[in-house]
């Protein structure tokens, strides 16, 4: 599935009311991209490209795909149409600021979120450049300013439904986001870097406000992209009240941090329209569960899975194998964890992708799965060394027998 770019769609409606002229253009794989690109740059002439990069790669290990190479291929065909500056941005970028700007030889790139960054740096280019350029800016010759991640995010405009009305997308279902940040801290994960660690929320009424918005454009599937849509707790049971109150007649999916749930929550979202929740629970083995710094447990996991099954909400579930500390033993655990619960999905990843500045890095430097100065850009992953030939294999027995969702 080919989700809307809801963070480039973010962007260019600050960027419009900042005063720019803006052109959104998607490019899903099943359009003919240099075309559909030339063609909007002969019709729009943009003094400035900005181009968002999402997906660096797929995370899996077994086959990994390099996404950044369809980047280059836009790059190279914005480059060879205009010369307007292009601008580098998005979750995949934010990631690696600057490995990706030298990868694909772009001048300037925005780490983090782009609503003030971005009108901002297109004033700097308006005033020749003059004096330092914004914060989060990356360029190619000068060593980047300190971001500055803190925007109140009621402040932030969020896109005009209409956008999506005769996307070639809008059969996906529509992004929809409260929160930005994750305190958690789990060992392998790139959030904090991407949108900060504190959690900064948009009033349960800015919310809904926009909800009912993009409800009366004719949509009522939507997506909550938040990374815990129940931290905190009593901020979801407000947004779900509120939710509830607009009788909007929603159908959605959120994702789910196994702690932190409890009846009235699990009431309150299937009241609201949720009918699916990514359960990121990972293992089902104590001690691995405490090495990737996850603060829950087992017998909380199934508590909350019970509660979301009684509520009629659907469960898909996630296990992530290979970790450090990972045994055949806690790998054999964890698949009879997550079989006992009969989910209704359950995706099984073989090694973790490592991500900068996360103490799994260090662990793979240590583990000597890595060298100390990798960038880490080309996908690299955690695998415990000790299960390197046995669990890719145990894992393709076992969708051979009981193929996973
Ligand atoms: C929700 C989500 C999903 C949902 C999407 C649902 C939907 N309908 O949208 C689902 C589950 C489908 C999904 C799937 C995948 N995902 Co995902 N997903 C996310 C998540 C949690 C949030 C993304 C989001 O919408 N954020 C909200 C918007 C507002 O933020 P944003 O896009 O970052 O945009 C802001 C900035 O980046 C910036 N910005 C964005 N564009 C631009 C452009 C310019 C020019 C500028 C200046 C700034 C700018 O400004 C924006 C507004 O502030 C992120 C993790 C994260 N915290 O970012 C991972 C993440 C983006 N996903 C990731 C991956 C890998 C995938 C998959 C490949 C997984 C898989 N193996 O299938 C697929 C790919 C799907 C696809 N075809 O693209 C990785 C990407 C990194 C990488 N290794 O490449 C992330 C970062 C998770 C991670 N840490 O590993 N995903
Ligand atoms: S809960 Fe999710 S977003 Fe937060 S640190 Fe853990 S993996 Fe990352």
């Amino acid at each position: 599935m080919t989700p809307l770019p809801f963070g480039l769609a973010c962007v260019a409606a600050a960027t419009e009311r900042a005063g720019h002229e803006v052109q959104l253009l998607t490019l899903p794989s099943t359009i003919d991209l240099k075309g559909r690109i030339r063609e909007t740059i002969q019709r729009q002439r943009p003094d400035v490209i900005g181009i968002s990069v999402r997906n660096i790669d797929d995370q899996n290990m077994p086959n990994p795909r390099f996404l950044l190479e369809n980047s280059k291929n836009v790059v190279a065909t914005c480059r060879a149409t205009s010369p307007a500056t292009i601008v580098l941005g998005g979750a995949g970028y934010s990631i690696f600021p600057e490995s990706a700007l030298a990868y694909l030889g772009v001048d300037m790139g925005i780490q983090g979120e782009g609503e003030v960054a971005f009108p901002a740096l297109l004033s700097w280019i308006e005033r020749g450049k003059e004096g330092p350029a914004p914060p989060g800016v990356y360029l190619a010759t000068r060593p980047p300013t300190p971001r500055a991640c803190g925007a109140d995010l009621d402040a932030l405009p969020l896109p005009d439904p209409s956008l999506w009305l005769h996307s070639e997308l809008a059969t996906a279902r529509i992004p929809v986001q409260s929160r930005r940040g994750c305190p958690l801290d789990c060992i392998y994960c790139s959030t904090s870097i991407i949108e900060g660690r504190p959690v900064r929320r948009r009033s349960p009424a800015a919310v809904v406000h926009w909800l009912t918005e993009v409800r009366q454009c004719g949509f009522r599937d939507f997506y909550f992209v938040d990374n815990t849509f129940n931290v905190p707790l009593a901020y979801a049971k407000e947004l779900c009240r509120k939710i509830i109150a607009a009788e909007l007649g929603l159908d959605w999916w959120a994702i789910v941090y196994p702690k932190w749930v409890d009846p009235e929550l699990v009431e309150l979202m299937s009241k609201a329209g949720c009918t699916q929740v990514s359960l990121g629970f990972e293992s089902g083995s104590e001690p691995v569960l405490r090495q990737l710094n996850k603060q829950f447990n087992c017998a909380e996991v199934v508590t909350i899975a019970v509660m979301f099954r009684d509520a009629g909400i659907k469960r898909n579930g996630f296990l992530l194998l290979g970790a450090p500390g990972e045994t055949r033993d806690s790998v054999e655990e964890s698949l009879a964890f997550a079989d006992g619960m009969q989910l209704d999905a359950l995706k099984v990843t073989v090694g973790l992708r490592i991500y900068p500045q996360t103490p799994l890095a260090l662990m793979a430097v240590t583990d000597g799965l890595i060298s100390p100065d990798d960038d880490l850009l080309f996908p690299r992953f955690y695998l415990t060394p000790t299960l390197r030939d046995w669990l890719p294999a145990r894992i393709a027995e076992r969708d051979s027998q009981q193929p996973t969702a």
